[in-house]
């Protein structure tokens, strides 16, 4: 009896797979200082039309979905707008070089960190880091981590001679303050990167998802916000959502790939020669289970775009040898 409900559910949840697409738009990782490019989607149509995708709708985001500021440090972007109603956004600001390790394709890092107003661009309020410490970032993440309407601030830190951590500050009564901090790596020139925001285990607040040292043998981290703490809930080793040297941070896709209501992460393996799909088991002692994992030609060096039409889930990775592949759920009985 068991094993027919184990094949009712492979038959309902068939394997993921990968197909190649010819490329609709150009995409290149951007370089010299460029802003973003906007992530390529792709959808069912381009897939069924994978040799001549023109005649299926728009296969980008549409936008660039940052914008700079005359204040931020080259190379880094004003974070995005939380709601169309949060009146402030964050930028880095204070360029330094005084962190010699240029992981993000420069050796220029953030000194400050500075609340704006969002219609007039003007700056409310800046916290500056002391000299050992600096931001080895691009942009500050404003999310509101519990719900309860108030903006924090997500952003890399790193110190002199401990490396990166993830710091989360509070803007409240026009002032930024620093709220919450996971400890460093513990050595110089250590780094991580952010892989997702999100509520992964359905307990109402979000955890930060990210990949502790992506370029040599990275672990996969949960830290989920409570009360004003970060706790790490959940880890596994094997992953990486960066290039070295890229500035391109956006190796990562949420959707919820099982269908369980919960949201899941997609990020590269440790060689970024495939695409992992993964969810956290539980919200009491999860572990990161594998929902599935689909091998690729090339290294993914690109943004990943995923997008969701009812039941059918594409996503979208762009590869080092120049190619793109649509990665699917096969449809029930197809
Ligand atoms: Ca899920």
């Amino acid at each position: 009896m068991r094993w027919l409900v184990v094949a009712a559910c492979l038959a309902a949840y068939p394997a993921w797979a990968s197909d190649w697409v010819s490329t609709p738009v150009a995409i290149e990782v951007p370089s010299g200082g460029q802003i973003d490019q906007p992530v390529l989607q792709l959808t069912r149509c381009h897939i069924e039309n994978a040799k001549n995708p023109s005649s299926c709708a728009s296969a980008t985001s549409g936008e660039s979905p940052f914008e700079g500021h005359p204040l931020a440090m080259p190379m880094s972007n004003v974070s995005p707008l939380q709601s169309a109603d949060a009146p402030n956004r964050f930028i880095y600001s204070d360029p330094t070089r005084r962190y010699a390790h240029a992981v993000l394709g420069d050796d220029i890092e953030g000194g400050s960190l500075v609340a704006i107003d969002a219609e007039t661009g003007e700056p409310i309020n800046k916290l500056v880091l002391p000299e050992n410490l600096v931001f080895e970032d691009r942009w500050p993440r404003a999310v509101d981590l519990d719900g309860f309407g108030k903006a924090h601030v997500v952003t890399l830190l790193s110190e002199a001679s401990t490396g990166a951590a993830v710091a989360v500050y509070e803007f409240a009564d026009g002032k930024l303050s620093l709220a919450a901090k996971t400890p460093a790596i513990g050595r110089a020139n250590r780094w991580m990167n952010i892989a997702g925001i999100e509520d992964f285990d359905g307990s109402g607040s979000a955890s930060i998802a990210v990949v502790r040292t992506p370029h040599i043998g990275g672990t996969l981290e949960f830290w989920r916000w409570s009360k004003g703490t970060l706790t790490k809930v959940a880890e596994a080793f094997g992953f990486s959502n960066h290039q070295y040297g890229s500035p391109e941070l956006r190796l990562s896709a949420i959707e919820d790939f099982d269908d369980d209501g919960v949201s899941d992460l997609a990020l590269p393996s440790a060689d970024r020669r495939s695409l992992q799909l993964v969810k956290l088991s539980s919200r009491k002692n999860p572990e990161v289970d594998i929902i599935a994992s689909v091998s690729l030609p090339s290294p993914i060096d690109k943004a990943i775009g995923v997008t969701r039409n009812g039941d059918d889930v594409v996503l979208t990775v762009g590869l080092e040898n120049g190619s793109v592949y649509a990665i699917h759920r096969g449809l029930p009985n197809n």
